[in-house]
């Protein structure tokens, strides 16, 4: 079925066989040398393309896109289509004044110049440029990757920061609404009673829903204070998480910010709270060593003068009296939507082992617990850097 179409799941396929049936629908010369399965994501499934002509070899990046998160992966594509566009050109004007060589995924058309393909199953599947001769990190020990980091990230918010976000659709409503999760918490507990059995037979279970219990006062602040008009909506990156960061192995420095799903109008505050929870854990999220899990704040010192060099021209003073806010709500809220999932039967992020999900929200609320503990030293930092 031609890409643009609409389509209905009919059949299904062992997944590599799909995805090296799918990999001819994009406009990449060559033949089919290998397809490997890469990457950390917890919603998408990410494949690595080599093909080769008589002299060159091409390699690009295949994903499918998880229908049950983004309900409409057409839109997806367009959000990026039209980002990445007006960020190349960006890059492209301001190459000769940079301090680096800035990269960012360019969407490869189909045979028939659509931004998706849809198989005869009803999978979107979209193809990607691969950014070459880069690192990516789960987890960060040195504060030159921390520093890095936030260059990209601020970059990449600078990049689309006169991006209209009228022309962004909303592909994924309610993300990063904290609120919106504590509801859908309270409604996992009340209408599901495999839920309500999963909280009541597990004593640490019980402890997570008391550490949420204490926070729920704070779950609205930053859409309190966007109500307000103390904060405004820009283009956001959405998910800026540090494997998301890819480090140039040849010169050491952040090149690009890759995972662009959840590019949409946001608090520019969801993307600095993700990437300071993601890059100053040294544990990483995935650990389950609970002691090994805090806020380094030479870390976040780090991160916080990388993000600040770049953002620091487009942000106002208000925007920065909730960056300490920030760390502390996104980090909560992610542990929240894992321990919901949890509850719910683990039915949103992906898992590879029987309560992946709990455990993933134990890290985050263990870390949230060392993000209030040095609250006063991460806001003087935050002063401090200019
Ligand atoms: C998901 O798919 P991935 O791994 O890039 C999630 C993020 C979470 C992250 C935690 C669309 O991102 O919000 O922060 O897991 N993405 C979506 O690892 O829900
Ligand atoms: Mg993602």
């Amino acid at each position: 079925m031609a890409s643009g179409d609409f389509c209905v799941k009919i059949a299904t396929q062992p997944v590599m066989s799909a995805a090296e049936e799918v990999s001819r629908q994009f406009q990449v010369p060559g033949r089919l040398v290998a397809i490997e399965m890469i990457g950390t994501g917890n919603v998408n499934d990410t494949y690595r393309v080599i093909q080769r002509t008589t002299f060159s070899e091409e390699q690009f990046i295949l994903q499918r896109i998880n229908q049950a998160v983004f309900k409409d992966p057409a839109a997806v594509m367009m959000n990026i289509k039209a980002v990445t566009d007006h960020a190349h050109r960006r890059i492209d004007a301001e190459a000769d004044q940079a301090d680096r060589i800035w990269q960012l995924p360019r969407v490869i058309p189909t045979l028939d110049d659509q931004a998706h393909f849809c198989d005869e199953d009803g999978d979107y599947w979209r193809a990607l440029s691969l950014i070459a001769s880069t690192k990516t990190y789960d987890k960060v020990t040195n504060p030159q990757i921390a520093f890095e980091a936030g260059v990209v990230l601020g970059n990449f918010q600078r990049l689309i920061s006169d991006f209209p976000i009228d022309e962004l659709q909303d592909t994924l409503p309610g993300f990063h609404i904290t609120p919106g999760y504590l509801a859908d918490y309270d409604s996992v507990l009340a209408d599901n009673p495999e839920a309500k059995k999963r909280l009541d037979v597990s004593t640490e279970a019980m402890r997570l829903a008391n550490f949420v219990e204490k926070r729920r006062d704070f779950a609205p602040l930053l859409e309190d204070a966007l109500s307000r008009g103390e904060l405004k909506l820009r283009p956001i990156h959405g998910d800026p998480k540090i494997t998301n960061i890819m480090i140039d192995t040849f010169t050491g420095k952040g090149t690009s910010i890759i995972d662009l799903d959840t590019v949409k109008p946001g608090l520019v505050h969801y993307d600095f709270g993700d990437s300071a929870r993601s890059s100053c854990n040294p544990a990483g999220e995935e650990t389950k060593n609970l002691s090994q899990v805090f806020l380094d704040t030479d870390l976040f010192e780090a991160l916080v003068s990388g993000y600040l060099r770049e953002a620091k021209n487009f942000l106002t003073e208000a925007d920065r009296n909730y960056l300490y806010d920030s760390v502390r709500l996104i980090t909560f809220e992610l542990g929240l939507r894992f321990f919901a999932d949890y509850l719910a039967g683990d039915v949103y992020f992906k898992t590879t082992y029987p309560d992946q999900n709990l455990n993933r929200a134990r890290v985050q609320f263990a870390l949230c617990e060392s993000i209030e503990a040095r609250e006063s030293l991460m806001r003087s930092t935050l002063e401090k850097v200019q």
